[in-house]
């Protein structure tokens, strides 16, 4: 598959690594980098060998947002009409583990689509914030949903009115990324945060992400019976015969993903 925004890497067993490539504009979110995306990850999900995928930018920018030029001339009907939801929708349920790997600018729909990952690692040089207010718009691929769901309705409030950028160490303060590296490290951390969990039975890990992903829209009492199913569905797999084993074995397991 070729791409023309993006970068596509497996840099080593089971992780692969996918780098916003539009140096040009700080990575802005054009229709064909999301769409890119989309393709890429769904490449990866129907990888076997894949079991996690790191999402990075470049040193100076994650992602700066939609592709502002591609605002002009737009109206209500054509971005309803627009191919843009389906490609974060697409994204969005990519089933697989998912880790951000930050550095520099993380605003508006770059924020977003961080916010779609499972983790986040950030160089200590990373800026994220929701300036859509600075344009006349608000956020629309999930800013106003996920922020209050991360942070708290009042510091969300406070983000997207204001448009104010938290710098890495108060993103980690507030709980919206995972770990603060330096920035020669952070693609590294995140490599190595993904190789971790690349090590782990995979049919679970995917499970998990689900239901950790319920929790977020579900009653608890309708969240705790599709943990219990998901839960079941696990004990059906040969990973977890392999993981038991290896537990009353005294040895490490070696998950295959069935
Ligand atoms: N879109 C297009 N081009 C961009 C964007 C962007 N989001 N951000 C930066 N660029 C371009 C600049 O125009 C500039 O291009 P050129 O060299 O041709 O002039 C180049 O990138 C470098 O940028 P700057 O010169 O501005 O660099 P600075 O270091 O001076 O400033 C900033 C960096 C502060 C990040 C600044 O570029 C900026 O404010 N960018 C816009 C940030 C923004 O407003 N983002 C939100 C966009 S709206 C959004 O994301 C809504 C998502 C909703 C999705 C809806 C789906 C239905």
């Amino acid at each position: 598959m070729t791409y023309q925004d993006i970068l596509v890497e497996t840099p080593e067993p089971h992780v692969g690594l996918v780098r916003l490539n539009r140096p040009q504009v700080l990575n802005a979110l054009s229709a064909r980098l999301l769409d890119e995306l989309a393709r890429a990850l769904d490449a990866f999900e129907a990888d076997p060998d894949c079991r996690v995928v790191v999402l990075t930018g470049n040193d100076r920018a994650f992602a700066a947002g939609a592709d502002i030029q591609e605002f002009v001339g737009q109206s209500a009907v054509s971005m309803i009409a627009g191919h843009r939801p389906g490609a974060w929708d697409r994204i969005r349920r990519f089933p697989k583990p998912l880790v951000a790997a930050v550095s520099g600018y993380c605003l508006g729909g770059g924020w977003e689509l961080a916010m779609l990952c499972d983790l986040v690692v950030a160089s200590e040089t990373a800026r994220f914030g929701q300036p859509e207010i600075n344009l006349g718009i608000l956020p629309g691929a999930g800013g106003t949903q996920r922020l209050p769901r991360l942070v708290g309705k009042h510091r969300a409030m406070e983000l997207i009115l204001t448009g104010r950028q938290l710098t890495a160490q108060e993103a980690y303060t507030w709980g919206v990324v995972n770990r603060v590296a330096p920035a020669e490290t952070y693609l590294q951390e995140a490599l190595a945060l993904a190789r971790e969990i690349a090590q782990k039975a995979p049919v679970a890990a995917r499970l998990a992400k689900e239901a950790v992903l319920r929790s977020m829209d579900t009653p608890l009492d309708v969240g705790l019976d599709y943990e219990r199913k998901l839960s079941a569905l696990a004990f059906g797999t040969e990973d977890r015969e392999e993981g038991v084993r290896a537990f009353l074995e005294k040895r490490k397991p070696t998950f295959r993903g069935r």
